[in-house]
This record gives C-alpha cells, sequence and structure tokens, in this order.
C-alpha cells in the first residue's frame, strides 16, 4: 500500500474542513492594513498568503509544522550513528504534519529510490548542455527537461483530471521531482566540473547521502554535512522568493516541474539563494586582501568598505529575521562538533563576533545578524566542494521539499488563482490627493 498517499487521503478531507471553518468562523477578519510604502516596499509585513507547512517568525525563526530545528534534530530520524534529521523524515513531516514511524520513512525512502534514476535522454539533455551556463541554470533547464514526464500535465491534457484529484497528480510529480533532484544536480556538478566523469547512484544509502556520493564525497562527516543542509534549508514559510514564486506558478496550475523551475530562478538571485555562493567568495576575498589570521579591526574597516562600494555584505541581514538564524545556528554547532582547523570555519566564527556591531552603526540595515547563508558554504567547501558558484544547486536541491510538498497542499485545498492587484502612481495620488 502507499503510505504517504493514503495518510494524506485521510488527512485532507479533515484539512479541508478545519479550512472551511476557518473560513466560515473568520474569513472576515481583517489581518493587516496595508499602506502605500509597503506596497512599494516589498509588501514586507503584508500577511497576504496562505502557506499551511511553515511559519517563520522574526524572533524565533523557522518552524516545520510547528517544529524548530532543534526539535526536527531531535524527533526525525537519523542515520546509523548520526546526529542530524535525515530528509526523508523531513518530508513525511512537512507533508503531513507527523513525524514518521521508521516504517513510514522507510516507505520514503523506497518510494525515492524508486523513482529517482534518470532515463538515457534526460542524462544526455544534461550532459550536453553548455559548460559555460551557470549550475542553477543548468538546474532549472534541467527540471524543466523533466517536464516531459508530469503525471498532472498528461492527465489535464486527457481532459480526464478532476478537481478534488489535482492533489494526487501533484504529489506523484513531487514525489518524482524530489526523487530525481539529487541524481540532476550531481550530475550537473560532474558534468560541468568533473569533466562528465559520472557517479552512479548508490542506493543502499539515504537519499541526502547519496547525492553526496554521487557527487564524489564519501565520507561520513560529508554525508552528515548533507543531510542536514538538505533539512534546514527545505522550507522558510510562502512568502520567500522561491517559496512565493513556486506557489503563484503553480496556483495557475502549471504542474511541480514548471513551478519549482520558477521557483529556483528566483532562489538563483544574489539577495536570495545565491547569497550562499557570495559569502564564500567574499570569505576568500578577505583572506586573499588581507592574509591569514586577519584583525578585527580590519575586517570592521573591510565591511564598511564593502558597503562603500554599494555591495551588500552576504549572509547578513534578513527580510522578516531580527535576529541570528536558527540555522545558522545549527550550523555553527555542527562545525564546533565536527570541524577543526579551518581557518575559513574559524574567519566565520570571528565575523559573527566582528560584523553585526558594524552593521548595527549603519542605520538603516534592519537585521545586523547573519542568516542561513553566512555559514553554508565554508561547510561544503571543508568537505571538498570547492566550487562556489554551485552552492545555490544544493540549497535549491533542499528546497525542493518544501515547495512541491507546499503544492501538493495547494491543490488539495482547491486554492485558486493567485490574482493581487497592483496599483500605479497616479492611483495613488488621485485616490489620497485631497487628504
Ligand atoms: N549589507 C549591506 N546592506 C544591507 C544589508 C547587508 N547585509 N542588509 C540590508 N542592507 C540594506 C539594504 O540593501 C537596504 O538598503 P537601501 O535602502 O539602500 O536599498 C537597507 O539596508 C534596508 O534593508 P532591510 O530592510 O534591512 O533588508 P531587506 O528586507 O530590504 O533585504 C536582504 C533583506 C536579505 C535582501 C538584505 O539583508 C541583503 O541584501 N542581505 C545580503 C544578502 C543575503 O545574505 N541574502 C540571503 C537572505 C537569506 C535567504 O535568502 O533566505
Amino acid at each position: 500500500s502507499n503510505l504517504l498517499k493514503d495518510r494524506l487521503r485521510e488527512l485532507i478531507p479533515v484539512k479541508q474542513a478545519l479550512l472551511r471553518d476557518i473560513r466560515k468562523q473568520y474569513g472576515q477578519k481583517e489581518i493587516c492594513k496595508v499602506t502605500v510604502d509597503q506596497a512599494i516596499g516589498g509588501m514586507r509585513n503584508v500577511f497576504g498568503l496562505f502557506y499551511d507547512i511553515s511559519l517563520l517568525d522574526s524572533k524565533t525563526g523557522i518552524t516545520f509544522r510547528d517544529y524548530n530545528i532543534p526539535e526536527i534534530q531531535e524527533y526525525l530520524q537519523k542515520a546509523k550513528n548520526g546526529n542530524e534529521p535525515l530528509p526523508e523524515a523531513l518530508f513525511w513531516l512537512l507533508l503531513t504534519g507527523d513525524f514518521p514511524s521508521d516504517q513510514e520513512f522507510k516507505f520514503v525512502q523506497e518510494e525515492w529510490r524508486r523513482r529517482g534514476e534518470l532515463d538515457q535522454e534526460t542524462i544526455k539533455f544534461i550532459t550536453s548542455l553548455p559548460k559555460q551556463l551557470h549550475p542553477m541554470t543548468m538546474l532549472s533547464l534541467s527540471i524543466l527537461h523533466l517536464q516531459k514526464d508530469s503525471t498532472f500535465q498528461k492527465v489535464y491534457e486527457s481532459g480526464k483530471a478532476t478537481k478534488p484529484q489535482y492533489w494526487e497528480y501533484y504529489y506523484e510529480d513531487a514525489m518524482d521531482l524530489v526523487a530525481k533532484i539529487p541524481r540532476v544536480a550531481a550530475l550537473i556538478y560532474r558534468h560541468k566540473y568533473k569533466n562528465g566523469d559520472l557517479i552512479s547512484s548508490d542506493n543502499s544509502l539515504d537519499w541526502a547521502a547519496n547525492y553526496s556520493h554521487m557527487m564524489g564525497f564519501d565520507q561520513f562527516d560529508a554525508y552528515e554535512l548533507f543531510r542536514m543542509y538538505l533539512s534546514i534549508h527545505a522550507d522558510h514559510e510562502g512568502g520567500n522568493v522561491s517559496a512565493h514564486a513556486t506557489h503563484l506558478v503553480g496556483s495557475a496550475l502549471a504542474d511541480q516541474y514548471l513551478s519549482y523551475s520558477a521557483g529556483i530562478n528566483g532562489l538563483a538571485g544574489p539577495l536570495h539563494g545565491l547569497a550562499n555562493q557570495e559569502v564564500l567568495k567574499w570569505l576568500i576575498e578577505i583572506r586573499e586582501k588581507l592574509g591569514d589570521k586577519v584583525s578585527n579591526e580590519k575586517i570592521q574597516e573591510y565591511v564598511l568598505n564593502t558597503i562603500r562600494e554599494g555591495r551588500v555584505v552576504p549572509g547578513y541581514g534578513h527580510a522578516v529575521l531580527r535576529y541570528t538564524d536558527p540555522r545558522y545556528i545549527h550550523q555553527k554547532n555542527f562545525a564546533e562538533r565536527l570541524i577543526k582547523d579551518d581557518p575559513l570555519v574559524e574567519l566565520v566564527k570571528q565575523c559573527y563576533h566582528v560584523i553585526p556591531p558594524v552593521l548595527k552603526t549603519i542605520g538603516k540595515i534592519q537585521n545586523p545578524w547573519p542568516n542561513v547563508d553566512a555559514h553554508s558554504g565554508v561547510l561544503l567547501n571543508h568537505y571538498g566542494l570547492k566550487e562556489f558558484e554551485y552552492y545555490t544547486v544544493v540549497f535549491a536541491v533542499s528546497r525542493a521539499l518544501g515547495c512541491t510538498a507546499n503544492l501538493v497542499w495547494a491543490r488539495a485545498f482547491g486554492l485558486p488563482i493567485e490574482r493581487p492587484g497592483s496599483i500605479t502612481m497616479r492611483w495613488i495620488e488621485e485616490r489620497f490627493g485631497e487628504n
């Protein structure tokens, strides 16, 4: 039997009824007012999206179905002798709201193994991509290529899809996409950086470790890094660019592949996921220009220079968070536990002490504290993934979990096409001019 789909089949009517009740009871309540500034200013603090699988609090950070990062680390399945949560278990949690039993966890793992292989045509497509393309561009194109296998698209085109069943096809596509994305991503890596010397999958490994293996990193600690990394980046509520883009495109009934490819394109922006690569570039630049054992004063000066040049300090600040990102803390703890004597890891630690006070002196910056991207690059680098241009791809492999799980629920709830209104300057003047 299909444990996960069966569980969803049980849950969906219950949640649908709950949502109906919520609308009946609270449908006319006002959530927030929207000012002209907010409309122009990227809709900060405008609560206009419904996204049920994760929630971001500006003080305490992300919760996945109400569980924070230390809780998922504690309660989700781990590898033998491992400390980090396994993404298979997190995916079950995101989809159902429950921690999976061992049997349920194994079900997801087996499904992903079964669905994970790529056909020859896809392998040929990926290994024929021009090597000068950015790996995120390659990933987005490859996900679009996989769209040929979309169950939803096929059934919809046949005219047989009915609205109450949409979620089932989105579920099938979610499972296929998530199962395949590590192979796609590893193939891109080996094609672009390792002369196309491909490594086949090892199905005795878990999903994250297998990805690490297919990239060419076979130490246990590298496996642990991938398990951790792929879990903590999985979702960050609905308003961030990758989740929102995926949700928006999906609302037009574009299938998971079309939708997530759009999410990947957003993640490839330097203010969002690309900060991942920018941080390492910036840290290496500091070491090149200022040498080893750089003083706190020199870092302070460097930060101020970066800002003076009109650049952002990558890895610091956040549109919602107002304290240190718990995903940063989790990675810091990982590094303290497993990594000794890595000068770049030490530099990240030093930056954590030095940079926030400097950013605080720049009045306009709302959050001087580090975000997830401030730490991830040096960890990947430590275990041998030196090509920082590739880092956001690892982020995208992880974010597929949240973005696709959300779309399953968006269809289960029968959410309509998203279509907010927009305004012009003339509209604003005419509306408020007399006051
Ligand atoms: N370095 C320099 N300037 C910064 C800054 C930083 N790290 N963070 C914010 N600012 C600036 C903004 O550019 C903005 O300047 P202008 O008014 O001149 O345009 C001003 O401070 C106010 O910005 P804010 O309200 O504090 O932040 P936003 O919500 O506008 O932007 C973010 C948030 C993340 C884009 C921004 O902090 C930033 O660019 N950080 C560096 C890039 C980064 O690390 N991105 C990863 C985010 C994590 C994720 O994707 O999940």
